[in-house]
C-alpha cells in the first residue's frame, strides 16, 4: 500500500495504460474534478483518469476492479445533484470522459447521430443542425454538459413536452460494465424488440450500473419556422388555461412551455442586469412552437389574442426575430446562475400531474410560510411537462435538509416525483430511500448487486451502499 492507501503500483499501472496526458495525479490538477458545480459536495480524488477510447475505459475499470478502487464517472461537470464527484476519502478515481468527444456519424435520412460520451451536448446539436436536422435535448448547461452525463442522468430540459426525455432519444448504447467488459449495442434502429431493452437500465442510472462510452441518438426533422412568446399571467391557474388554449390551437407544434415567477425576474434584474420586456406580473410563460408548415405565426398570434382577450394573459410579446427570441430565452436560461449569485438556496426538481400545479404551488407556499418563515420560493420550470424547480432562497439560520423534507412532503401529497430531470446523485439519496416504496428500493439494490457486486461504480450515488 502507498501513502494514499491505494496499492503501491496502482497509479503507475493506470498511467501506463492511459499514456501521456491521460492521468492527473497532482492534487491541484485533480481538485476541480473533485467538487460539484454548486460546491456543495467537496471531495478528494486519488487521480483523474482521462481515457481516449472505450478500450482504455475498459482497461481502467479492470485495473480498478483488481485493486478494489472505486470509480466516479464524470462528464461536463454541470450536474446539480453531486452525482459525479468523489467522496472525501481520497481513494476514489474520477473517470473523465471528456477526451472521448468524437461525433462518429450523422444520418439525416435515418435521423440518427452516433457520438462518444464526452461530446458536448451543444456540439451534438450543431452536428445535427449542419445536417439540417435537430437534436432536441436543450438546457442552459448545454455548452458544457456532455452526452454521457445527459444519458446517465436521463436529463430533460425545455423541449420535453414535445420530444420526451433523453430516454426517448437514445436508440443505441455502448457501455463498459463493472467487470471491464464492453457491451456494444450501438444499433441505429427505430424498432428493435430482440430481447431485453437493456440500454434503459443504464439511462438515468448515474454511472452506478455501468459507464456509457458512446450512443446512437435519435434526431428529428428541424422545424423551419419557430415562434417564441413571453406572456405575463396573473396566476398559475391562468397559466394552465393558456396551456390548454395552446394545446387546442397549436397542437404538437408546442415545444416549450416554461413558467417563470416574479422572484426569478427580480434575481435576473439584480444579478445580470436583465429586464423583462413586459410590465411586472406575478408569473410569466415562455412559450415556443415550431413547424415546417406555413401559417404557424398566424396560429400563435391567434392563441395570444385569445388568451389576452380572456384575461388569462395580461400582456405579451411575440419575438420578431431570432435575436429577440434568443433574448427571451436567455432570461430563462440565466436564472440558475442568478440564483447562485443571490446566496444559499435549496433546490427542488419536482414533478406533479400538470393540472395539480396551481394547488401544489399554493400548498408548498403555505408549508414554507408555516415551517420555514423568512425563506423565499424562487419558482421556475417546465410547466408543460409538469416539472417545476421549486427552489427556496434561504439564510444562514435555515436548515436546508428540513426545507427539503417539507417541500417533498407536499410533492408526496400530490403523488409527484422528487427528481424529475436532475437525478438523485448524493443530494437526494436519503430522500429517495425514504420516499420510494421498500419493494422499489429492494429491486434497485438487487439490480445494483447484479451489475456491480463489489460496489465500485459511483458508490453512494442514487443508493446508499
Ligand atoms: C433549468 O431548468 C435547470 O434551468 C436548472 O434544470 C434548474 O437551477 C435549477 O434549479
Ligand atoms: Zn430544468
Amino acid at each position: 500500500m502507498s501513502a494514499t492507501g491505494l496499492p503501491s503500483d496502482f497509479l503507475a499501472r493506470l498511467d501506463a495504460r492511459l499514456g501521456p496526458g491521460g492521468l492527473l495525479t497532482d492534487e491541484a490538477d485533480c481538485a476541480p474534478f473533485a467538487i460539484d458545480w454548486r460546491r456543495l459536495f467537496p471531495g478528494r480524488a486519488a487521480a483523474v483518469a482521462r481515457p481516449a477510447s472505450t478500450e482504455q475505459v475498459a482497461a481502467i475499470v479492470g485495473l480498478c476492479r483488481e485493486a478494489g478502487v472505486a470509480l466516479v464517472p464524470q462528464g461536463g461537470h454541470t450536474g446539480l445533484a453531486g452525482g459525479a464527484t468523489p467522496d472525501a476519502s481520497g481513494r476514489q478515481i474520477v473517470l473523465s470522459l471528456a477526451r472521448m468527444n468524437a461525433i462518429r456519424a450523422v444520418d439525416p435520412v435515418g435521423l440518427t447521430l452516433e457520438v462518444e460520451a464526452g461530446c458536448v451536448v451543444q456540439a451534438a446539436q450543431a452536428a445535427a443542425e449542419a445536417a439540417g436536422r435537430l437534436f432536441p435535448v436543450s438546457y442552459a448547461a448545454e455548452g458544457s454538459a456532455m452526452i454521457g452525463g445527459m444519458i446517465a442522468t436521463n436529463s430533460g430540459g425545455i423541449n420535453v413536452l414535445r420530444y420526451g426525455m433523453t430516454r426517448n432519444l437514445v436508440l443505441g448504447l455502448e457501455v463498459v460494465l463493472a467487470d471491464g467488459s464492453v457491451v456494444d449495442g450501438l444499433r441505429a434502429l427505430r424498432k428493435d424488440n430482440a430481447g431485453y431493452d437493456w440500454k434503459q437500465l443504464f439511462i438515468g442510472s448515474e454511472g452506478t450500473l455501468g459507464i456509457v462510452t458512446a450512443a446512437v441518438l435519435r434526431l428529428v426533422p428541424r422545424p423551419r419556422h419557430t415562434e417564441t412568446a413571453l406572456l405575463a399571467v396573473p396566476d398559475p391557474e391562468a397559466a394552465l388555461r393558456v396551456l390548454a388554449a395552446a394545446q387546442d390551437d397549436l397542437g404538437d407544434t408546442i415545444q416549450a412551455f416554461e413558467l417563470i415567477s416574479r422572484c426569478s425576474f427580480e434575481l435576473l434584474e439584480r444579478h445580470a442586469d436583465m429586464a423583462s420586456p413586459l410590465s411586472p406580473s406575478p408569473w410569466c410563460i415562455l412559450l415556443e412552437a415550431g413547424s415546417s408548415l406555413s401559417g404557424l405565426r398566424d396560429a400563435v398570434e391567434g392563441t395570444l389574442g385569445e388568451v389576452l382577450e380572456r384575461g388569462d394573459a395580461l400582456d405579451g410579446v411575440l419575438a420578431e426575430s431570432k435575436a429577440q427570441a434568443a433574448g427571451l430565452w436567455s432570461l430563462r436560461e440565466r436564472i440558475t446562475e442568478c440564483e447562485a449569485h443571490q446566496g444559499k438556496s435549496v433546490k427542488h426538481d419536482v414533478s406533479v400531474p400538470i393540472p395539480a400545479i396551481p394547488a401544489f404551488l399554493e400548498a408548498a407556499d403555505r408549508a414554507l410560510a408555516e415551517g420555514a418563515p423568512g425563506t423565499v420560493p424562487n419558482v421556475f420550470g417546465h410547466m408543460g411537462d409538469g416539472n417545476l424547480h421549486y427552489n427556496v432562497l434561504i439564510g444562514a439560520e435555515h436548515d436546508g435538509a428540513a426545507i427539503n423534507r417539507l417541500v417533498h412532503d407536499v410533492v408526496d401529497r400530490f403523488a409527484g416525483s422528487i427528481s424529475a430531470e436532475h437525478g438523485i446523485g448524493q443530494y437526494r439519496v436519503d430522500e429517495l430511500a425514504h420516499r420510494r416504496r421498500p419493494e422499489e428500493m429492494a429491486l434497485a439494490h438487487r439490480l445494483k448487486r447484479a451489475l456491480d457486486a463489489d460496489g465500485l461504480l459511483n458508490p453512494g450515488k442514487v443508493l446508499r451502499t
